[in-house]
């Protein structure tokens, strides 16, 4: 698989998808938006998880706003359409994804980053939605993804004042899950990425493909899907075996470090 702004890299069993177009700050064209959709379309089934970062001093500054001409009403939802189908590739993909984040993490690219599953942010990282300031809206899924990270006034406040967080009180209002000294973000998300791809295969994809849809179902239809693929996952053979690890004494104990 090749793209001209995308670089793909194998390391053992995790995906590393790097963005490739430092230059424009790693802007998401249409063509690269494409790639993405198709790199997680087609990820070779050895892979058990993936890393998104990007090259240079940003992660991501959002939709290549170059690209942003006359559209009529209904070139626009195709457009948007078009963003949804590739962020979704990547959120319900066959891998759990880890973004590794530095610099702008802004419009689009906050969109991208929400679709994955985890973030790291180094301690460069900043958080914007300019799209409020620029006359136009969240178009890459933002409004659904974004809303369930940070809270739905949090989002409002942002596009409404411009307002900008920094990595620190990002963390905390709950952009990213860990946050790290700068330059470490992509090897701490290597690390995650090397510990989620040793889980049994069916659990990430309950993770991913079960517990948000739970999350949005009446509290009783939850418990019902819970108890489902509750059930599927322990029939598993692979977790009678970590089961058996765990009772034979084979097995790591939870520890605080
Ligand atoms: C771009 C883009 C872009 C940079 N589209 N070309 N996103 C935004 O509104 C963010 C716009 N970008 C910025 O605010 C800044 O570029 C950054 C804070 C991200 C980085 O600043 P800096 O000083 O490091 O770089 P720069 O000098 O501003 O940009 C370097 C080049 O990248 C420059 O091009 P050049 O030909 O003059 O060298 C910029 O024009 C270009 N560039 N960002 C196109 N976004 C599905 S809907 C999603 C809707 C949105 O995402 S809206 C938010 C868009």
């Amino acid at each position: 698989m090749t793209y001209p702004d995308l670089q793909i890299e194998l390391k053992d069993d995790i995906a590393v998808v790097r963005l490739m177009r430092a230059s424009k700050r790693n802007a998401l064209s249409d063509g690269l938006i494409l790639a993405l959709r198709d790199v997680f379309e087609k990820l070779p089934s050895s892979v058990r998880a993936a890393v998104i970062d990007g090259d240079g001093p940003h992660f991501c500054a959002g939709l290549d706003l170059s690209e942003l001409q006359e559209r009529d009403a209904a070139q626009g939802m195709h457009h948007s359409r078009m963003w949804h189908a590739a962020l979704d590739h990547i959120q319900h993909g066959p891998v759990p994804v880890i973004a590794a984040l530095h610099g702008a993490v802004v419009g689009g690219g906050l969109e991208l980053a929400s679709a994955c599953h985890i973030r790291v942010a180094d301690s460069s990282t900043f958080y914007a939605l300019p799209e409020g300031s620029r006359g136009i809206f969240v178009g890459g899924g933002g409004s659904v993804r974004i809303p369930k990270l940070i809270g739905v006034a949090r989002m409002t406040d942002m596009m409404l004042t411009g307002r900008v967080y920094a990595a620190d009180e990002g963390e905390r209002a709950g952009f990213a899950q860990y946050l790290v000294p700068e330059g470490t973000a992509f090897d701490k998300a290597m690390e995650l990425a090397r510990r989620v791809a040793q889980n049994a295969p069916l659990t990430n994809y309950a993770l991913m493909h079960a517990l948000p849809r739970i999350a949005e179902q009446p509290a009783d239809h939850g418990f019902f899907t819970e108890s489902l693929i509750c059930a599927i996952a322990q029939a598993a053979p692979e977790a009678k075996t970590r089961l058996r690890d765990f009772l034979e004494g084979r097995a790591a104990k939870v520890s605080k470090e």
